[in-house]
Order: structure tokens, then sequence, then C-alpha cells
């Protein structure tokens, strides 16, 4: 049976020199709690899409990405961030263990999942970053969430953060291109790529813009 139980967490273990099964087992249920924040809020990703599906001309929703973050990750960010390798630690300093990325076809999705995802009284929006409204200087466009639910364990209940990021099928493609551009040059990108990328970003932007506009006029309707 494959669980979150699984080899890579003894690498974490081995490399903070502390590899006793106890531990082991610590981490394991540890990342559980993020795996079970994930499967409740894709649940409710799903039903609102379903619903939605029902009474409108398109989806709001053209894909779902998940993603646990494996212990290498978390020890690579907690490095990063100078956290203490205790997992108490990990918990209050790192907040995208559970990531999901939701990517929608229109602008007005990316509002409205926020907006219908808010509204529900178990979800405790604790930060918004809008990047559309205020873009990243590179041209990075999406909206981040961080969100806690709450998860329902054997002995306890444990409010879990996940972090969303909700943004167009352009916005997603930029940010993939852009990603691999970054991680070829190691981060430091050469200036004519990096302008090309600003431009790539700004017709991303122009893109959601015709795209919204011309749905408005064929469909008649501007948001949902
Ligand atoms: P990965 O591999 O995608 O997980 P944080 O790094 O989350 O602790 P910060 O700076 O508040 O702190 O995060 P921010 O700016 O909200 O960004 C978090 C995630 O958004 C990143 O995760 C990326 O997935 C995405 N992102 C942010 N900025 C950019 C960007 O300029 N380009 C692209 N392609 N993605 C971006 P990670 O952990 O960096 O990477």
């Amino acid at each position: 049976m494959t669980t979150v139980d699984d080899s890579p967490l003894n690498g974490l273990v081995d490399l903070v020199e502390a590899s006793s099964d106890e531990m082991a087992r610590e981490l394991a249920r540890f990342r559980m709690r993020y795996k079970f924040a994930i499967d409740e809020v894709s649940t409710k990703i799903a039903i609102l899409r379903e619903e939605f599906e029902h009474t409108h001309d398109h989806s709001p929703i053209e894909h779902v990405r998940t993603r646990l973050k494996s212990p290498d990750s978390l020890l690579a960010k907690a490095r990063k961030i100078g956290c203490p390798l205790t997992l108490a630690a990990l918990e209050q300093q790192i907040r995208d263990i559970a990531g999901i990325r939701v990517v929608c076809p229109f602008v007005s999705d990316v509002y409205w999942i926020m907006e219908m995802l808010g509204s529900q009284s178990d979800v405790d929006v604790v930060e918004v970053e809008d990047y559309i409204a205020e873009p990243k200087a590179n041209g990075y466009r999406s909206l981040h969430l961080i969100i806690k639910v709450p998860v329902y364990l054997s002995d306890r209940a444990v409010d879990v953060p996940v972090e969303l990021q909700i943004r167009t099928i352009a916005m997603d493609f930029w940010a993939s291109v852009e990603h691999s551009i970054y991680y070829k040059y190691d981060g430091t990108v050469p200036t004519t790529l990096r302008d090309e990328l600003g431009a790539a970003a700004r017709t991303a932007a122009d893109l959601d813009a015709t795209m919204a506009r011309l749905r408005s006029e064929v469909h008649g309707i501007s948001a949902h």
C-alpha cells in the first residue's frame, strides 16, 4: 500500500540526523494531515465546478493540480528561510506544504472561486496576495491564497493551511515557461530574455482581457 510513509520521508529524517522509527512515524503523521487538507479542498473545488457546469455555458475550471511538498523540498525550504528542523517550527513557518493550483478560462472565474471558497464557514482565508491586480516586477500574475481548513483526525481536529494558486490558462502558460527559464539560468535570467518575458506577460494579460470581452459580446456576460 502506498502511503505518505514512503521512502523519501526517511531521506529527510536521515538528513536531520534523527532516524528513529518514532521520528519517521511523527513526520509521516505530520505530512498526512496536509494530504487530508488537500483532499478536502479538492472536494470543495470539484463540487463548485460540477454545480457551476449545470447552470452555466462554460466550466469555471480548466484543470486542478495538487502537490504535497516532498520531505526534501520541505528541508530545502526550511534551510532557505532559516526555519528550525522541528515539526512545530515547520508547521508554523511553512504554509505551502499543501499546494493546490486551479487553472481557469477567465479572470472572472479566478475571483469567483476565491469568493465561493472564502464564503464557506469552515474555510478561513488567512492571506490573499493578488498578483493579478498587482503583477510582480517580472510580469507574474496569479491569485494566491492561504486558507485554513479543519482536518478531523481520530483524536483531535487540526486547522491545516493550504496554499491555493488560482490563475487563468494564459497566466499558467506564462508561469510554466518562465519557471523553466528561471531554473535553466539558475535565477540569473539574461536581460533580453527578461524583457521578452515581460512583454509576453503583457500579451497574456491582453489575451485574458480580449477573451473576456469576446465572451461578453457573444454571450452578454461579463462576470458570474
Ligand atoms: P514551487 O516550486 O512552485 O513551489 P514562499 O516562497 O511561498 O514562502 P512568497 O514569496 O510569499 O513565499 O511566495 P509567493 O510569491 O506567494 O510565491 C509562491 C509560489 O508562487 C512559488 O512557489 C511559485 O509556485 C509561484 N510564483 C511566485 N512568483 C513566481 C514567479 O515569478 N514565476 C513563477 N513561474 N512562479 C512564481 P515556489 O516555492 O517559489 O516554487
